[in-house]
């Protein structure tokens, strides 16, 4: 599927704005065939946005099941003859779609994109009815899981993930226009031969037509062009896509029959290779070191709703901050961070929606889960399907950007058992067979230590989340780091680079402690990350430090978290913590002082 896009040949309309929406709490939406008409007891909600936090009211923040959205659009008159297709960039976690009375697309999955043809429902010049059934309800055969649990006050959502269940139609939404004879794909990989680069594409065309292609600078200038469906540029003395260098080149394909251009699409290239080789990350055949954060789409209000000023700022702080890197934890971002991170040579770890699938963690000190993570009943080969289609999905949509390097296929799932090896080594093989160009790897938990984990061995890089001095020896940050440098160094016998995809502290802004070892004070974060540091930089195999997290979060609410997770460098709002400032010396090689002169003795005597 390609990115909606305005060319010469294709032409969008953007259906962002206020929608009409409403709950459905008896369910009765379907049978009753809301899409039909009007929507019943309507009210307005903007699109892109969660609906949680827009109306100050529990009933619909908390809510889960069914929600309608609702609009009309006027089909551009100039579209008479045209494949008109309606596509939604997501809509958490599953959506329907009814164009006037017919249903049009289904979709599983809360963060990839789906469309639909609806060329055979619309006429050009004439207005239509669009609606939305989307459904946020999570269960053991969504990634990610859930139940609904019977309660003597009702039924209750619980989930294991540790950010709140934000939903509804999250990124925008397209009414697009293309000739009925249409690119449906297009793949790019490059390599590096010298001085020069090598792009190889391949275009997938709904019918039969000439394929043009053609390669331009990023000032315009044609740099090769070949025709066929598939082939291989070279680009002389390429100008390589490198971290903190997002050039990128223009490939134009076309699709022409007869002289005439039917279609012609932009994709952007940038020119770079990624590999592992033994304990290092490379990037152009250079070692790699990440620094950054795990991330989350969280902002007051809209929660996971898209917010072009907010993606600005937050790669301003991360420049500022000397991050270099991010992980889209724990699902597939907006794909405007993906275009704007090749345009910034940001690194990316994408990462799907798996995340909660381990019933170990949550359970505590206060009780177990009460389920399996792995069973016939719980997550199974359903999920295990859901989970897979979710992989491809996302390589399908992210495969052509090159601020991505590495594919993470669940975050912190169990992987200690016997059940998670099986349940996860063909998972590893559909993201080879999708990607077989990028490295794979999944982020593991502090409950599946070395020794004990039986899902790394699959993975070509490792990905740690550890929490020692925070979890873990609480306050005490010696024992902290003995027991730490101990796990990591046994990590590294593995031969593999690890990157350490969290580490963090909650802090709670503007608390403050003179002595050492206080959880929770801004100098405690302070402390922990200078000991996790210490650890890192003497573990040569350590490739990568991404702090927990880059801002504070919104979670569900309970003992363990104040107003949501207060990990975050910055708060939800974008204030910066003493540990910013802390990460930023760290991180920021060209801010540090100059080495101290060495003082010659016979030349010095001051
Ligand atoms: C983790 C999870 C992350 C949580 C974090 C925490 O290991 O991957 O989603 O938010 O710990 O703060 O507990």
């Amino acid at each position: 599927m390609l990115r909606p896009q305005d060319t010469s040949t294709r032409e969008r309309k953007n259906l962002n704005g206020l929608w009409r929406f409403t709950l459905d709490q008896q369910g009765e939406g379907r049978t009753a065939k809301w899409f039909t008409g009007s929507l019943p007891h309507a009210r307005e909600m903007a699109v892109p946005a969660s609906f949680n936090d827009i109306a100050a009211d529990a009933a619909v923040r908390d809510y889960f099941g069914d929600v309608w959205y609702q609009r009309t659009v006027w089909v551009p008159r100039g579209w008479d003859g045209r494949r008109i297709v309606l596509h939604f960039e997501s809509a958490t976690h599953r959506a329907t779609v009814w164009v006037n009375d017919v249903e049009v697309v289904s979709h599983e999955g809360g963060y990839t994109p789906f469309e639909a043809d609806i060329t055979d429902h619309v006429q050009a010049g004439e207005e239509v009815r669009i609606t939305v059934c989307v459904n946020n309800t999570l269960s053991f055969q969504s990634i990610p899981p859930g139940v609904i649990e019977d309660t003597p006050a009702g039924k209750r959502q619980r989930y294991w993930h540790d950010f709140f269940n934000y939903a509804g139609i999250h990124r925008t939404v397209w009414l697009y226009a293309t000739d009925p004879t249409h690119l449906a794909d297009v793949t790019v990989v490059t390599a590096l031969d010298g001085a020069d680069g090598v792009v190889t594409y391949v275009a997938e065309a709904s019918g039969e037509a000439e394929t043009t292609v053609v390669l331009r600078d990023a000032s315009g200038v044609e740099v090769a062009t070949a025709t066929g469906s598939e082939g291989a540029l070279t680009v002389p003395d390429v100008h390589k896509w490198a971290p903190g260098d997002g050039y990128l080149y223009d490939l134009e394909v076309r699709l022409e029959r007869g002289g005439a251009v039917l279609d012609s699409y932009h994709q952007s290239v940038g020119v770079r290779t990624v590999r592992v080789d033994g304990i290092r990350f490379l990037i152009n055949e250079e070692p790699f070191s990440f620094t950054g954060f795990g991330k989350h789409e969280d902002i007051p209000v809209i929660g996971k709703g898209h917010s072009d000023a907010f993606l600005l700022h937050d790669f301003e702080l991360l420049k500022w901050i000397g991050a270099n890197s991010f992980r889209t934890s724990h699902y597939p971002y907006s794909e405007e961070v993906l275009d704007y991170a090749d345009r910034q040579g940001m690194v990316l770890i994408d990462e799907t929606a798996a995340v909660g699938l381990n019933m170990g963690l949550g359970g505590g000190i206060f009780g177990g889960q009460g389920y399996k993570t792995f069973s016939p009943e719980t997550a199974n080969d359903a999920t295990r399907e859901v989970h897979a289609q979710a992989i491809r999905e996302l390589i399908a949509r992210d495969k052509n950007h090159p601020s991505v390097v590495l594919w993470s296929i669940a975050n912190e799932p169990e992987s200690e058992t016997e059940e998670a090896e099986d349940y996860f080594r063909p998972l590893f093989d559909v993201a080879r067979a999708a990607d077989p160009t990028r490295p794979v790897g999944f982020v593991n938990v502090m409950l599946a230590p070395h020794g004990k984990c039986r899902v790394s061995q699959f993975g070509d890089v490792l990905m740690l989340n550890r929490y020692y001095g925070w979890y873990t020896q609480t306050g005490d940050l010696e024992a902290a780091e003995l027991a730490w440098e101990e796990e990591l160094t046994a990590w590294a016998g593995d031969g593999k680079p690890i990157i350490i995809t969290e580490y963090g502290a909650d802090t709670y802004p503007g608390l403050h402690s003179v002595v050492a070892g206080n959880p929770w004070s801004e100098e405690y974060q302070i402390e922990y990350l200078d000991m996790n540091h210490r650890v890192f930089d003497r573990i040569d195999a350590v490739v990568g430090e991404q702090m927990w997290n880059f801002a504070d979060f919104t979670t569900t609410s309970g003992i363990m978290r104040v107003g949501g997770n207060k990990k975050g460098a910055f708060t939800r709002d974008r204030q910066p913590k003493a540990a910013a400032h802390a990460l930023r010396r760290r991180w920021r090689t060209d801010l540090r002082p100059p080495e101290p002169f060495a003082v010659d003795p016979n030349t010095n005597r001051e």
